[in-house]
């Protein structure tokens, strides 16, 4: 055993983690707490960095990617660590640029099937290899689980062919209606791409991983059905012998539950805009990460100490992983995230119930 941050024991085994064992589905005596973007434009010290470093210089050189991983721990006892980088992080080694404005921007979106055919599917140690780096680099340091991810092929398919973030994706889901069959190609080649990405993490020292299917929301049930459920199976398949816990998120998808209830992943993500004990009733055998709505760490300590006791309470009914509905907003003043983690590490979940 190392002393590190904030001297906290730590070995390179994790012989105990909090966080572990619920996303494993044992009964915790508190809920471990992570937060989507726990690193990011809330922090000054992260600010600092973006000032000399552009996004993507930071992602690609693993001492800074590491670093910036490490920051919210400096701050705060979080129960895990989420690695620095970006769903979009294998888009460019497949023939796709991105740049980041703040947001990814992609100015030559992927429309054509001529487009889908020129995609290069490099093999795993040739996806990423600066994020193996920076997870071993962060693992080292860490007294807590390292946290690897990716885009969904459905969610990271939205940005490569609308081309950008938006509300409501129109040009990618009119796309989807006007070209089926281009659209299973791409999703094809990403989910093979995600699955070596996701394997090389975790080769790396990721001891839990979590597919962000951010937007699968948007889609009704049948073309979630058609272009988002298979792949995100066929990559959680693939990943199903390496041992470690997969949480799939999505937002906004209550009306995917019945779907995703049965995606072989151990737990599931869900935003703020039902109770997670509502959502558990309709995910049932999955462990719960959730679910506070991220503006409440916009707003002041009652709100949060408030907000975050009704989350405690309502994830009672099993094992549950505290998080944001989704991440972390620039402005979120970090003296909240402060209370936010102290009130869940103070939370005793057997003798907790209100
Ligand atoms: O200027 C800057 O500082 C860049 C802002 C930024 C940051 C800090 C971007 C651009 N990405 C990231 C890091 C990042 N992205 C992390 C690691 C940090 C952490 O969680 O602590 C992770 C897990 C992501 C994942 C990500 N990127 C998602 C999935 C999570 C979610 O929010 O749903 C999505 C949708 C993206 C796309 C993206 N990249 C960046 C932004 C601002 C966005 C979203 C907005 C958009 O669609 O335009």
């Amino acid at each position: 055993p190392t002393e590190s941050l904030e001297g906290r024991v730590t070995t390179t085994e994790q012989a105990t983690s909090v966080f572990l064992d619920a996303a494993r589905g044992a009964s915790t005596p508190r809920a471990p707490i992570w937060l989507m973007r726990q690193a990011g434009r809330y922090l000054p010290e992260y600010r600092a960095l973006k000032e000399r470093h552009s996004f993507w210089e930071m992602c690609r050189t693993p001492e800074i990617a590491a670093e910036v991983t490490l920051q919210p721990l400096r701050r705060f006892p979080m129960d895990a660590a989420i690695i620095f980088s970006d769903i979009m992080t294998p888009l460019p080694p497949m023939g796709v640029p991105v740049d980041f404005a703040p947001g990814p921007t992609i100015r030559e979106p992927v429309r054509t099937a001529d487009d889908v055919a020129r995609l290069a599917v490099p093999p795993g140690a040739e996806i990423a290899p600066f994020v193996a780096d920076a997870i071993r680099l962060a693992r080292e340091q860490s007294p807590v689980p390292v946290i690897g991810f990716a885009g969904a092929p459905l969610t990271v398919a939205g940005y490569a062919v609308q081309g950008a973030g938006s509300a409501d994706y129109a040009d990618f889901r009119t796309w989807l209606r006007r070209e089926p069959l281009v659209a299973h190609d791409l999703l094809d080649k990403l989910a093979a791409v995600t699955a070596a990405y996701l394997r090389e993490q975790i080769a790396a020292g990721a001891e839990a991983v979590q597919l962000f299917d951010s937007w699968a929301g948007i889609h009704d049930r049948r073309t979630y059905a058609t272009f988002g459920m298979p792949y995100a199976r066929r990559v959680l398949d693939e990943l199903a012998g390496a041992g470690v816990p997969r949480i799939y998120l999505a937002v906004g998808a209550s009306h995917l539950y019945p779907q995703i209830a049965r995606l072989p992943a151990e737990v599931v993500s869900v935003d703020w805009r039902q109770p997670l004990d509502v959502s558990r009733a309709a995910l049932p055998g999955k462990v719960m990460q959730g679910n506070l709505d991220p503006t409440v760490l916009l707003a002041d300590e009652e709100a949060v100490v408030a907000a975050g006791r009704q989350v405690l309470v309502d994830g009672l009914g099993g094992p549950h992983i505290f998080n944001l509905g989704h991440g972390v907003l620039p402005g979120t003043p970090p003296a909240n995230v402060a209370r936010l983690v102290d009130l869940v590490h103070e939370y005793p979940r057997d003798t907790g119930k209100a």
